[in-house]
């Protein structure tokens, strides 16, 4: 075990679902490492999309087994691994599930692109059979199983879509008082109604029904994590060697926003801010992401409590901020391109986050220190970097342009 982990209090099982992934890896490393025993299971489908895309991880990251064998070496952790599609295979899956018994399963495995959902009917289709079926088998399975395993799910900040009557999104719930026919006043509390932007979003609300569901008829004890877009590429684990890097995508399908301009600034290619910019997101660092999924292990609900839903975000940004202060630590040129999505134009966003600040999160906030770290990773392996895959081509209909900015007609030759 390396110097800088420690024991947890009482060791879990625990499954990460989607174990390969940009959140998944880190988050396999960070759990092993403060102690539990991992098993991760990923049909590696996220590496056939880099595939089908002809698009790569700026970063190398290593096929599975070097990953595994390279975490054994530097930890002393053994990590299993499991190769299964979680919503083709449902006896594979409920197999392991039986034979292994994890205490908690993080769920991860799913589509998470929205460009890449909005690609065309196929896309659309894939991404709706793969997130829907998968959620669900993992839900039937546990019940199937007997076990008493917690689920902590990974959602989206965009399941609210992203605006209010300038009140602040609540962590899952709404408070509101409904009028009977006889005149008197109730006051209830209900899911937040949903405003998906994208097929990607809108099976992340349906992921919300099924949980719903199951927590009612079942009892099973699930965390539902609606996460803001996470930026940063390496956490302390991911950074104890260069076997274990994570992975880092640029490109128009798979790049988010913060990611994609610290990329660009340090590849030279123009910040490729959609319209005016004027959208405002939550943002989380991927060692928060991490630290938070350890939190959510740690207070897990009781088989009476209903769906626990945590905002998991540690602040909010306008796109055009972003670009102008990636633009301004880079001296990067910024092109206004033709917004692909159908979005509003601007919106202002306010967010609770009060569950994981009174659990203990202390948010690492976008500070220039690490914006710079990224775009030195980025710096590092620029040469890797195929321009032509940075414009976003995906469009939300058919009327749409992809946003391509003039200037880098050059540097896609
Ligand atoms: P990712 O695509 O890098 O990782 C997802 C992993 O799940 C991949 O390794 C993929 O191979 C695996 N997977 C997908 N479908 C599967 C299936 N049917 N069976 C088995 N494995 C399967 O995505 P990520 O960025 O790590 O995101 C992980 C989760 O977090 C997603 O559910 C996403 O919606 C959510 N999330 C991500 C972000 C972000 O900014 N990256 C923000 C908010 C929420
Ligand atoms: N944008 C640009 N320029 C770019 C890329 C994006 O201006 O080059 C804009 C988009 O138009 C959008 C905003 O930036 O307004 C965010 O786009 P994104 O691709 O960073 O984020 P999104 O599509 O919302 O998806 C990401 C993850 C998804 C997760 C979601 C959290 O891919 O898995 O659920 O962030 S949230 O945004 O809070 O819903």
């Amino acid at each position: 075990m390396s110097s800088e982990s420690k024991h947890t209090q009482s060791r879990k099982k625990i499954f990460v679902l989607g174990g390969d992934g940009f959140c998944g890896w880190p988050t396999s490393l960070h759990l092993s490492n403060i102690g539990h025993e991992v098993v991760i299971i990923d049909n590696l489908s996220r590496r056939n999309i880099d595939n089908e895309l002809e698009a790569d991880s700026l970063t190398p990251i290593k096929p599975m087994g070097t990953r595994i064998e390279a975490w054994k070496e530097v930890s002393g952790n053994t990590i299993g691994f499991h190769n299964i599609d979680i919503a083709e295979d449902y006896e594979g899956f409920l197999a392991v599930l039986n034979s292994e018994k994890p205490d908690a399963i993080v769920h991860f495995a799913e589509q998470r692109s929205a460009p890449y959902s909005m690609k065309s009917p196929k896309h659309k289709r894939y991404t709706v059979n793969n997130n829907i079926n998968a959620t669900h088998n993992v839900l039937c399975a546990i019940v199937e199983s007997g076990l008493d395993t917690h689920l902590v799910h990974l959602g989206t900040m965009g399941v609210y879509g992203y605006g209010t009557a300038g009140m602040k999104i609540p962590e899952g719930y709404l408070d509101v008082e409904v009028k009977t026919e006889a005149g008197e006043r109730i006051e209830q509390q209900i899911l937040y109604p949903t405003n998906p932007g994208s097929v990607y979003h809108m099976t992340k609300t349906q992921d919300q029904l099924l949980f719903q569901y199951y927590n009612k008829n079942d009892s099973i004890r699930i965390t539902d994590l609606h996460q803001g877009i996470v930026w940063g590429t390496n956490t302390a684990e991911t950074n104890m060697d260069d076997r274990l890097i994570n992975r880092f995508d640029y490109d128009g399908d798979y790049g988010t926003v913060l990611n994609r301009f610290l990329m660009q600034a340090a590849v030279g290619y123009p910040i490729t801010v959609h319209g005016t910019g004027g959208q405002t997101r939550a943002f989380i660092h991927i060692q928060d992401t991490v630290r938070c999924i350890e939190l959510a292990i740690e207070n897990a609900p009781s088989s009476e409590d209903r769906v626990m839903i945590f905002n998991q975000m540690t602040e909010t940004h306008r796109v055009n901020d972003l670009a102008k202060l990636v633009s301004e630590m880079t001296n990067g040129e910024i092109a206004y391109v033709s917004n692909p999505r159908k979005e509003a134009a601007a919106n202002d966003l306010h967010v609770r986050n009060d569950l994981f600040l009174s659990k203990g999160l202390n948010p690492t906030t976008l500070d220039t220190g690490l914006l710079q770290e990224v775009t030195e990773v980025a710096g590092k392996y620029a040469h890797r970097a195929d321009y032509s895959k940075i414009p976003a081509t995906s469009t939300w209909t058919k009327e749409q342009q992809p946003g391509i900015p003039e200037t880098s007609k050059e540097l896609n030759k």
